[in-house]
């Protein structure tokens, strides 16, 4: 067990209680200094709290003890639910640190060793982190998914599968000229062959996962003056774009953060698309088309009073801006008025449609982050060419496989990890 460490594990500011954790080597010493005796295991127990140097009464509390390795971070670990308030947590964390071999925790500490107990893999860890930061219930969902071990299972299964398929191919290298049982090396080539399926069909999922953690992207384009800026501030409810009958007034792009069917959404206004009159909407429009490209879906804004041609792609939706001044909307073509609000209701319910059948819940887990993209890509690119050097020489083959699963295995950090473990556990909070 490493020597205590010592945190507030709530948030920062006045609140009816806050909770201080210790864990490592000294924390039920810590925990009888200053509560007097520990509690039985697990028991909540009211306890007056006192300085241990000068006997100074701190708090009433509710103190718990955990003793190893059933706490989560494996090592003893004891909680003090002191009152909320700024001088009651400084002065109970002062006196725990000046306790001997106590000292404050760093950022993701307590994970870090919850990880390094075995009590969590690496994907669970980032699943902990996401739970933190979860704004929406579409967030939520995935993170709790992800930290109760469902992508980390995955992931395991395909490295354990990845092994056995090198064991296979090994077989045929230690014994080439034995007689091996029929077929050993094609049953390890057509496990690969599975293996490679799928981790593609994973990693061709749209980045459902990714979109549910930074936001689905909407873009809003269109001719000039057709009602885009408008149509945004609708959306939003408020005044995020300026809105005037001045043609190539937006030259930014302009964002508004919406919730649809409880996932983060991002709408994007953008210039209107136009010969430009100036460099700077020269450049407005550069960016308008960028944010097109990347964008998850397009919103076309064409003006029902002088209705422009637009380049929908497959699944963009035509809106027909200005359905108060006129005429009927073609076919295809959801009919608003961003400045009556008429029709608002009906894009907003289409969007959101979308948005849940694109992001909502599948059976399996999605891929959540650019890390674990990078690594089944490495993966991927070794057996396929695992698959390519099978019919020259088992020796090659089972090189990429275990290449392969020396990737697969550094998502859940079953393998060197080291150098990993600094970058993920910075980015959690103190305390966590
Ligand atoms: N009558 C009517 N006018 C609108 C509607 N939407 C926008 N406008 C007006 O059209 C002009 C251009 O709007 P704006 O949102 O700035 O267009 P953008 O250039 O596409 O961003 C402004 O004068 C708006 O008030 C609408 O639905 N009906
Ligand atoms: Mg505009």
């Amino acid at each position: 067990m490493s020597a205590a460490i010592v945190a507030l594990a709530s948030g920062q500011g006045r609140a009816g209680v806050a909770i201080i954790r210790v864990s490592g080597e000294g924390a039920g010493e810590a925990l009888s200094a200053l509560a007097g005796n520990v509690p039985s295991p697990r028991r909540a127990a009211l306890r007056r709290l006192a300085d241990p140097a000068s006997g100074e009464p701190l708090d009433d509390a509710l103190v718990l003890w955990f003793p190893a390795p059933a706490s989560f971070t494996g090592e003893d670990v004891a909680e003090l639910h002191v009152h909320g308030g700024a001088a009651v947590i400084s002065a109970v964390i002062a006196a725990l640190c000046a306790l001997p071999g106590l000292r404050l925790a760093e950022p993701g500490e307590f994970t870090r060793r919850a990880f390094e107990n075995g009590k969590l893999d690496l994907t669970q860890a980032e699943g902990l982190a996401d739970l933190v930061d979860a704004e929406t219930e579409g967030q939520r969902r995935q993170a709790l998914r992800q930290m109760q071990g469902e992508l980390g299972g995955l992931y395991d299964g395909w490295r354990a599968r990845l092994v056995s398929a090198s064991a296979l191919l090994e077989a045929e290298i230690d014994f080439p000229d034995e007689d091996l049982p029929d077929g050993v090396a094609s049953r390890g080539v057509c496990a690969i062959e599975t293996l490679a399926a799928d981790i593609e069909a994973h990693l061709a999922d749209g980045g459902r996962g990714e979109r549910v953690r930074d936001g689905y992207r909407i873009a809003i384009l269109g001719a000039p003056n057709a009602g885009k800026s408008s149509l945004l501030n609708r959306l939003a409810g408020r005044e995020a774009a300026i809105v005037s009958p001045i043609a190539g007034t937006t030259r930014d792009v302009i964002e508004a953060r919406l919730v649809l069917a409880g996932f983060p959404v991002w709408v994007a206004d953008t210039a209107g698309l136009r010969e430009a009159v100036d460099a700077i909407e020269a450049e407005g429009i550069r960016r308008a088309l960028a944010r097109a490209d990347e964008a998850d879906l397009r919103l076309w804004v064409v003006d029902a009073g002088a209705p422009a041609a637009v380049a929908p792609r497959p699944g963009d939706i035509v809106v027909w801006n200005k359905a108060d001044l006129a005429a009927q909307a073609p076919d295809g073509a959801m009919p608003v008025s961003a400045a009556t609000g008429q029709g608002i209701e009906a894009l907003v319910a289409a969007l959101t449609e979308r948005v849940a059948s694109e992001l909502g819940a599948r059976e399996a887990p999605a891929l959540t982050r650019a890390r674990h993209r990078a690594l089944l890509e490495e993966a991927a690119a070794a057996l396929r060419r695992a698959l390519e050097a099978a019919s020259i020489g088992a020796e090659l083959a089972a090189e990429d496989v275990r290449l392969a699963a020396r990737a697969v295995g550094r998502i859940t950090g079953r393998v060197d990890v080291e150098e990993i473990l600094g970058e993920i556990f910075a980015r959690f909070c103190i305390g966590k």
